[in-house]
């Protein structure tokens, strides 16, 4: 039996890989849990799955499970220290980390740190911090497999394929809800337009990315450190059936493509069971009842997001921590209806331009600037 940790188990890639783990039967041993501040939902998790011990960030939640959980045998970490500390553990075999945003990135760093494999859908960890995460890889031997559909679908695509084949990447995005939508019309949008997502059922955070487009983006620059392959080329074709989850195209143009029902606990379960394809309980794809796919080009113009996360990987450095971190501030901000749709691509723009470029930056740099960004993003003013 290998042994798992889940960060973000009460989250929506959580839950999924919980059900991935139950249809594994008896495959995995859940060793460690975490959440931010579910507790109802960790402490019925962690009495189901019984793991050495859980982590559970926000403090008042804490004592909620501390007190839920005195009887179990189970050790209870509390706060953001807790969660870095079993992110930490050398005795698992694999982390799942299917945390939200930036704070996901230093699980991520620890757990290659100590050689723990780590099943990765946290995709701001190598947006931010995809250089210093690569060295501790390779000191470590920790391996990185991808939990997102579309690198997974990469991932699947180059099996026994050799990289220097590779001509392009072309990943696939549904377009969000806006991909219609009259471009003159985007400063009306409103929070519940954005929350709208047509394919897959996912967290705010990543709805309104997908909205944005930023999702796609941060996908671009993901590609890149999972594979090592350059911005030029890696293009994004808009698929809105979401089906087909990304292709390859190799030099003598021959393409190959990953399909499959948009389902998360696919390319979950591929991640924990790699290189196997293991049975599965859940539907298959239906291409008739599917009937017909389509493609269309990203409206950039539509979609500036897209073009700010294409900049950021080609200046290298710092650009895609700090792109990462103002957008998903200014995410907040707009989930908190204190600014606009399209302020979000306009402060990102603006903090691109005005940071300090770092050529390598180290943790300690990667803290110092998400501290800025976040100042950067609190001073711009409230929509009217
Ligand atoms: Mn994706």
């Amino acid at each position: 039996m290998k042994k798992i940790s889940i960060l973000g188990s009460t989250g929506s890639i959580g839950v999924n890989a919980l059900n991935v783990v139950d249809n594994l039967n008896d495959a995995f041993d859940v060793t460690v849990l975490s959440a931010n501040k579910n507790g109802p939902l960790l402490v019925e998790q962690a009495k189901k799955y019984r793991p050495n011990a859980v982590a559970i960030v926000d403090d008042e939640a804490a004592e909620f499970v501390q007190s839920k959980l005195k009887d179990e045998n189970i050790s209870v970490f509390q706060g953001r220290e807790g969660l870095l500390e079993l992110a930490s553990r050398a005795d698992v075999d694999i982390m799942l980390n299917g945390l939200v945003g930036s704070s996901g990135m230093e699980p991520t760093f620890n757990a290659v740190k100590s050689g723990v494999d780590v099943a990765l859908s946290n995709k701001e960890s190598l947006v931010m911090a995809g250089d210093i995460i690569e060295q501790e890889k390779i000191k470590s031997g920790a391996k990185i497999f991808p939990v997102d559909s579309e690198h997974s679908a990469i991932w699947q695509c180059l099996t026994g394929e050799s990289l220097d084949e590779v001509e392009r990447i072309i990943l696939t995005g549904s377009g969000g809800p806006f991909r219609d939508r009259d471009v003159s019309t985007f400063n009306e949008i409103t929070l519940a337009d954005a929350l709208q997502h047509p394919n897959w059922d996912m967290g705010q955070k990543i709805t309104i990315d997908s909205a944005t487009m930023m999702n796609k983006g941060l996908e671009v620059i993901e590609t890149h450190w999972l594979f090592g392959i350059d911005a030029d080329d890696i293009d994004i074709v808009v698929h809105p059936q979401s089906i087909i989850h990304s292709m390859v195209e190799f030099k003598d143009k021959s393409v190959k493509a990953q399909l499959g029902v948009p389902d998360m606990k696919i390319p979950i379960q591929y991640a924990l069971t790699y290189p196997e394809h293991a049975p599965a309980n859940w539907d298959g794809l239906d291409l008739i009842n599917v009937g017909t796919l389509t493609f269309e080009s990203p409206d950039v113009n539509r979609f500036p997001c897209i073009q700010l996360a294409y900049d950021a990987l080609k200046k290298k450095g710092s650009s895609a921590a700090v792109l990462n971190v103002v957008n998903e501030q200014a995410v907040y901000r707009f989930l908190k209806e204190e600014i606009g749709f399209m302020d979000i691509p306009a402060i990102i723009e603006q903090a691109c331009a005005q940071h300090d470029w770092v050529a390598h930056p180290t943790l300690t740099d990667l803290f110092k600037i998400e501290e800025w960004a976040t100042r950067f993003v609190q001073a711009y003013p409230n929509k009217q």
